[in-house]
């Protein structure tokens, strides 16, 4: 007799969407759980590198473009704090899992954004890597996940050409701004290829996430189409990319790179990373001063629905 197990499977192996209220088995809700939590908050944990340049940006079109960004940064997190909740577990939970460090957020919001040319490196690369996974991600077997992916994508186009458009100005401003533009490219080219994940021979969670079609591409190919892509861009405004290693492979078209510093990678990721303490800290220090706000809509939606009896 087939089990639950291997309908499912048979389900995900023709290609079906997997919806809320559909049976699954709970290896996979809490696959997707991890995963879903884990990219919201760094999504708003992402806003805080960039919301710390919001009063420095050099004109009132970069003021504006820059808070757009941030704002659709915590819409992002929004939507998959809302998919994931479709899993059964709730909005507080998940917060709780980030304030405790159960759950993690992307290595890379773990870097201080120390110039303005930072916050074109973050556009440019946090975004365009987030970008290409996002874009593999709208395949993905959860269907509210892949429909926030693909809502998402759309935004993040817009974010990581903002970021480009940054670099290239700095690139034709003076040598002082062509030197800080290439210091923001050399501090964060590492952490934005970290920030696919270990190896794939590294990575537990690949297994089950291709068995179940979450994941689509592997953390390393996803790392190679984002190397391939952005060295060219950054050729063309005259940036150089960090890596001595960096060579053209002409039999594998692709361009071979040296090796990342993985012991940096989990150093970061398990807290130890330059400005993990701060970031916690403003965020939890912040959900604390808004408790209001929550407890004013619990009082709202019960007195709602008191007023609906
Ligand atoms: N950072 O088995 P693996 C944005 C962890 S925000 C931290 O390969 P998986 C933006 C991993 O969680 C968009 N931890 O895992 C916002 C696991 O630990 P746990 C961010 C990482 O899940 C504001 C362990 O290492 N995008 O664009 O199969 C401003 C083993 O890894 C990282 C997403 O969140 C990392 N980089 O694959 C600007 C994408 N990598 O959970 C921009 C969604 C790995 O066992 N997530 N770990 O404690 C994914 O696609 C996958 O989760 C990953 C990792 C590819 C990241």
């Amino acid at each position: 007799m087939e089990t639950n197990d291997t309908k499912f499977q048979t389900r995900i192996d023709e290609g079906e969407f997997v919806e809320p209220k559909d049976s699954m088995p709970d290896g996979y809700r809490h696959h997707l759980i991890r995963q879903m939590s884990q990219h919201a908050h760094s999504e708003v944990i992402g806003m805080q590198p960039e919301g710390n340049w919001i009063s420095r940006a050099p004109s009132l079109r970069a003021k504006q473009i820059l808070l757009a960004k941030i704002q659709d940064e915590g819409g992002h997190g929004l939507y998959l704090y809302s998919a994931a909740e479709t899993l059964g577990i709730s909005r507080s939970e998940m917060i709780n899992q980030l304030h405790s460090g159960k759950a993690k957020y992307s290595n890379i919001f773990n870097y201080p954004a120390l110039t303005w040319a930072d916050i074109g490196a973050i556009g440019w690369l946090v975004d365009g890597a987030a970008i290409v996974n996002q874009i593999s991600l709208q395949r993905t077997s959860y269907g509210p996940y892949s429909r926030a992916m693909i809502r998402i994508c759309k935004e993040e186009s817009f974010h990581q050409r903002q970021g480009y458009e940054i670099m290239a100005k700095m690139m034709k401003g003076t040598k002082e701004q062509q030197e800080m533009a290439q210091d923001a490219m050399n501090r964060w080219w590492w952490p934005a290829l970290m920030m696919f994940g270990p190896h794939d021979t590294d990575s537990p969670h690949s297994s089950d996430a291709f068995k179940w079609k979450i994941k689509r591409e592997g953390n390393d190919e996803l790392r190679q189409k984002f190397i391939d892509k952005t060295v060219q861009q950054a050729e063309v405004i005259g940036l150089t990319i960090p890596d001595k290693e960096l060579k053209w492979n002409e039999k594998k078209n692709i361009y071979d790179h040296g090796e990342i510093n993985w012991n940096e990678f989990h150093q970061v990721i398990s807290g130890n990373g330059p400005c993990n303490k701060q970031r916690m800290e403003h965020h939890i220090k912040y959900h604390e001063e808004g408790a209001w706000v929550r407890e004013a809509a619990e009082a709202y939606k019960k007195e709602k629905s008191n007023s609906k009896i």
